[in-house]
């Protein structure tokens, strides 16, 4: 007998993520088994999804599917999700060396590996059993906008390639080694007030602003002494070797 795909949720956050499992979903015919939702304060671009709320809904959602899946989605899923059902992340950050908050930061900022990781949910953050990992090249000149482009681009295309076998219940899981390192938003917040009177190396000050250059967002900043107000900076990097192969 054929095997049959999982009725399966998908909750994501993302707009490229979105758009890519559209796709999927269309090529492989899984409009009756593959849902796609949003979570309640998601993008703007998302809002014509369906929202679902994991306080409130998580009971019923575990009775409606029977596989969900985080594809970068704010919400933490509860224990009466995840002790129910099979629940995935997929997750991007190397794990274990880069659980949690915006990973490619602290790949560039401690010199951690990139990448994703796509793994059972259990009740710790980005930590249960690892389905499939894969890491990224991380060049001098990335920033946490290349890099986080590199690492969305490469889960896209392993969805694209292995979705169906996650449906399917066709992979097996291997439990963390180790605990690694898990980053909090609250680490994220400490990177951001640059201290004007700091000494150090040409290199940590351009590892420290690449990690929070993200164009779009106002992360770095430094007081003005003379009128006491913040000023944004960012760090912009321009590779001689790249700027010839896309010239050429
Ligand atoms: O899609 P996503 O990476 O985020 C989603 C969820 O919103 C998030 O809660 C979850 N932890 C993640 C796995 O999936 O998009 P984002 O726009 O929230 O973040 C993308 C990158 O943007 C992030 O890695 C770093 C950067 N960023 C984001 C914010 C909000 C910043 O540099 N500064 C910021 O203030």
């Amino acid at each position: 007998m054929e095997p049959h795909p999982r009725r399966t949720l998908v909750i994501t956050d993302n707009l490229a993520i979105y758009e890519a499992l559209k796709a999927i979903s269309g090529e492989n015919g899984l409009h009756d088994r593959l849902s796609v939702m949003r979570s309640p304060r998601s993008p703007t671009a998302l809002q014509h999804l369906q929202a679902v709320d994991l306080k409130t809904d998580a009971a019923t959602i575990a009775e409606q599917f029977e596989l969900i899946i985080s594809a970068h989605c704010k919400q933490i899923f509860p224990a009466v999700l995840h002790n129910r059902r099979e629940c995935i992340n997929i997750h991007p950050g190397l794990n274990p060396d880069t659980r949690g908050w915006y990973p490619q930061v602290w790949a560039i900022l401690r010199g951690l590996p990139l990448g994703f990781t796509v793994h059972r949910i259990d009740d710790q953050l980005d930590h249960g059993a690892i389905i499939y990992r894969q890491q990224l090249p991380l060049h001098a000149w990335d920033t946490s906008y290349t890099a986080y482009q590199r690492v969305l681009a490469a889960e896209i295309h392993w969805m694209q390639q292995n979705l169906m076998r996650l449906l399917l219940g066709d992979y097996t899981a291997e439990a963390m080694q180790e605990t690694g390192n898990l980053f909090l938003k609250r680490d994220f917040n400490a990177l951001l007030e640059i201290d004007l009177q700091q000494t150090g190396t040409w290199q940590s000050f351009i590892d420290h602003l690449r990690s929070v250059s993200f164009p779009g967002y106002r992360n770095a900043w430094f007081l003005d002494p003379e009128t006491n107000q913040k000023v944004y900076l960012s760090i912009h990097l321009d590779p001689d070797s790249v700027n010839r192969e896309s010239k050429s």
